[in-house]
């Protein structure tokens, strides 16, 4: 493998990766170093993914490997902040979100030359996932600090270097009937036949990329319950509700807070604007080409409806209320409810 380019001595980030991504490091899969202990773990077919069982979660197999490896050997930089979530609630936005803030002194909001108007946001912020289960790993340490990266992992498969406090995470969490519903719409556009039911159902009985769900979530509420400093948990709701006070909060949370003048500036308005669900759905970088490295889905396919409560105009209220329990009954005693 060729040797990644240091960050540019002075530049500081976030800056877009799509822009410090030079060819230099070429793919090598970790799949030879690992392929034993994943041709021993459980294994099912999910629509268009082979999933399999690795600690306690369905991780899709190809990037098992990869999660090995980034378990093993990621050092995390004191100012990266990794943004995580479960697929499909709200990770676009946060990655555009978090970049326009972080990157807000390069990057004025406002101007029509953002790296945002020219790039979608999976561009502008690697995704660890799909880097190291490629063996591209060494592409991060291309970029300056502070870093942004993204996972869809649980709390409890990050490298312990992360978890013991090596840097900030940030999760987005939705309401799990919304998220099945943008899953499907996703999923569909590679497997045009998928039921909705057998996608339900897969979400139901926890056996969903990446899941089950509510495990997934508890991992996050939990760490940031004990570890507020470094953790912070926000809901795609609450963020729709009020994008403005969760921009702030987010900023803040990054060891960015907005000043009186930014804040007289419209820094934040700029921000919510500029990463609007209409915004960035009209853009023609989000309209047209591929995005995702193992299984490329148009870039459109990111940008839906973007509202809550669509789950309504697909399933039943007996699939809506049994979902809900499933979630009800994992989240008792722990403080986290979705209503
Ligand atoms: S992925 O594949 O995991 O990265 O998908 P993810 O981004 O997590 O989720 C996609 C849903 O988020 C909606 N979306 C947005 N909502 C509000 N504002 C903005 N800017 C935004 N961008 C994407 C997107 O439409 C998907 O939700 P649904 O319900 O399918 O519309």
């Amino acid at each position: 493998m060729a040797a990644a380019a240091a960050a540019t001595p002075g530049q500081s980030g976030p800056v877009p990766f799509k822009d410090i991504d030079d060819g230099s490091v070429s793919k090598h899969t970790p799949k030879e170093e690992f392929g034993d202990l994943v041709s021993a773990l459980p294994r099912r077919q999910q629509s268009i993914l082979q999933l399999r069982l690795y600690q306690g979660f369905w991780l899709p197999a190809h990037w098992v490997p990869g999660t090995v490896v980034f378990q093993r050997r990621f050092a995390p930089r004191p100012d990266d902040v990794v943004l995580a979530s479960y697929p499909k609630c709200g990770t676009t936005w946060l990655k555009a979100l978090a970049f326009a803030a972080a990157a807000r002194g390069a990057y004025p909001p406002a101007s029509a030359e953002h790296p945002l108007r020219r790039l979608n946001p999976h561009d502008c912020i690697p995704f660890i996932d799909e880097i190291f289960a490629a063996g591209e790993e060494t592409k991060l340490d291309m970029l300056p600090s502070p870093r942004l990266m993204n996972t869809h992992l649980p709390y409890t498969l990050l490298p312990e270097p992360v978890t013991a406090g090596g840097c900030k995470v940030v999760y987005i969490c939705r309401d799990p009937k919304d998220m099945v519903v943008s899953l499907w719409h996703f999923l569909r556009r590679a497997q045009p036949d998928l039921s909705f039911a057998d996608t339900f159902e897969s979400v139901c009985d926890g056996t969903v990329m990446v899941g089950p769900v509510w495990d997934h979530v508890l991992s996050y509420w939990r760490a940031s319950v004990t570890h507020q400093d470094r953790v912070l948990f926000l809901k795609y709701e609450d963020m729709l509700r009020d994008t403005g006070a969760n921009v702030r909060r987010l900023a803040k949370f990054m060891g960015q807070p907005f000043s009186a003048a930014e804040e007289g500036a419209g820094a934040v308005a700029s921000i919510v604007e500029l990463c609007s669900f209409d915004k960035m759905k009209g853009l023609e970088v989000n309209k047209a080409g591929t995005a995702g490295a193992y299984c490329a889905m148009p870039r459109d396919a990111f940008f839906r409806k973007g509202v809550a409560g669509d789950w309504a105009n697909h399933m039943t209220p007996a699939m809506a209320t049994r979902l809900d329990e499933i979630v009800r009954e994992k989240f008792r005693g722990t403080g986290l409810t979705f209503t």
